[in-house]
């Protein structure tokens, strides 16, 4: 297969100060950080929708990128595979070691299921095929249950069961595919999983047959031999007004009450969590509180639009606390960081497909140097235990955590204590300057 990304190189690290924009400044994949090299803690991924399928059309015009890949049209086979070979060679020359997709990001669908499957069924050998010499791996696939007009009133949650039904079959196909390319995962994005008015709708139902489509999806996959991690990918709206799993304590809610909590983890993505008024951080440590961190759709939003944005991360801020939550939380096992990002419309260039994750992995990199900085640096960690110190310097407190306090003992305490000491200062400005420390040296 010619070389499709010609003129540009296989990017390399040459340290932060080199001024070649075809560089890594800080992503060095072999460097250990924090006991393992950085290619282990940060575990890239490809986006196969936003990298090789979107050309930057909005709602208000066209595409400005050509992503034909030396295909001759849009919406053929021939451009199917040729996505495969431009994914290869972009994978190969990013160094990034996984991939992630939509069924209908790999081909065209057609108007029969059975045709479409067909046409997954050839995409995936040509991928199962590219495996074999160049040795990426699928980090997770998902079902497009979105797009078709089928699912205007959602999947698993649409009032029609024979919608329902395609939806089993786009879930099944997603699972055998995994299998068949040796994933790590299957997503539950809740693209329409959601409602626009409570006059039509019947939260309840919808939600326990949502629960259903997973837990035939859990009972299948495990029963085909799939190993890998179920996941939900929490987002607050967008396309529905309200959507079911609306943020990382939602979801996992709703993972606990219908007992699938087994089998699934979350994804957490940082523009989901600011659309659901949180930080990236503030989700990914909920997950990890309620033990179902799993795995990242890295990107970043702007928190002057109240859409999804989805851009490439640039802010180091978010990516040292996302790699500190991440590390904290005992690092990826099946999970990894997603580039659920997309270059800007304006950004039309296969040139800036390279710089869109040169500027991502960067700060990622970055982010998990200055994360693993702060837990050595370690004030942070000594100043929270010290802050909940009473728990086990006193009696009364040690009984608390443990259990064995009683509401009449601890009111006969606070009596005899006079008047409550204050619970000291929580000293915000000087963390926050320890981390500008870290930071900027
Ligand atoms: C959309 C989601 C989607 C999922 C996969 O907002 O982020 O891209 O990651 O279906
Ligand atoms: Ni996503
Ligand atoms: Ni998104």
């Amino acid at each position: 297969m010619a070389e499709i990304f010609t003129g540009l190189p296989k990017v390399e690290y040459k340290g932060s100060g080199s001024k070649d924009p075809l560089a890594f400044k800080y992503y060095d994949a072999g460097k250990v950080v924090f006991g393992k090299p950085m290619k282990d803690h940060l575990k890239f991924a490809m986006a196969w929708w936003h990298n090789l399928c979107a050309t930057g059309t909005d709602m208000f015009g066209p595409g400005t990128a050509t992503k034909l890949f030396g295909a001759e049209a849009y919406g053929t086979m021939e451009h199917a595979h040729a996505k495969v070979e431009a994914a290869f060679e972009f994978m190969d020359k990013l160094g990034i070691e996984y991939f992630c997709f939509h069924d209908v990001d790999l081909v065209p669908e057609a108007a029969d299921i059975k045709e479409t499957n067909k046409r997954i069924d050839e995409i995936a050998e040509h991928i199962a095929e590219k495996q074999k010499t160049d040795g990426k791996k699928l980090l997770w696939d998902t079902a497009n249950m979105f797009s078709n007009p089928r699912y205007m009133n959602g999947a698993g949650s649409s009032n029609s069961a024979e919608v329902f039904c395609f939806a089993a079959a786009q879930v099944k196909k997603g699972i055998d595919v995994s299998k068949r390319l040796g994933g790590d995962g299957y997503v539950f994005w809740g693209g329409r999983e959601g409602y626009e008015t409570l006059l039509n709708t019947d939260i309840g139902f919808e939600q326990e047959n949502i629960a259903a489509l997973m837990k035939m999806a859990v009972e299948y996959g495990r029963s085909i031999g799939f190993a890998g991690d179920f996941y939900i990918e929490p987002k607050p709206k967008e396309p529905m007004k309200h959507q079911y799993d609306f943020d990382a304590a939602t979801a996992a809610g709703f993972l606990k009450k219908f007992g699938l909590a087994k089998d699934f983890k979350l994804n957490i993505e940082a523009n989901h969590a600011t659309l659901a008024g949180h930080t990236f951080q503030h989700d990914l440590r909920i997950a990890a509180v309620e033990g179902v961190f799993g795995s990242v759709d890295a990107n970043q939003g702007d928190l002057l639009l109240g859409w999804d944005t989805d851009e490439f991360p640039f802010n180091v801020y978010d990516t040292t606390f996302a790699m500190y939550e991440i590390l904290k939380a005992g690092g990826f096992t099946k999970g990894g960081l997603n580039f659920d990002s997309k270059s800007r419309r304006p950004s039309y260039t296969y040139e800036d497909m390279f710089k869109s994750f040169i500027l991502g992995m960067d700060a990622f990199a970055l982010g998990l140097i200055k994360a693993a900085a702060l837990i050595e640096d370690g004030r942070i960690d000594a100043f929270v235990k010290e802050r909940y110190a009473s728990y086990e310097t006193t009696e009364y407190g040690r009984k608390i955590r443990n259990g064995t306090a009683t509401l009449e003992e601890l009111a006969g305490i606070a009596e005899g204590l006079g008047a409550p000491a204050l619970p000291g200062s929580g000293r915000q400005e000087e963390l926050e300057s320890i981390v500008n420390q870290v930071l900027f040296g």
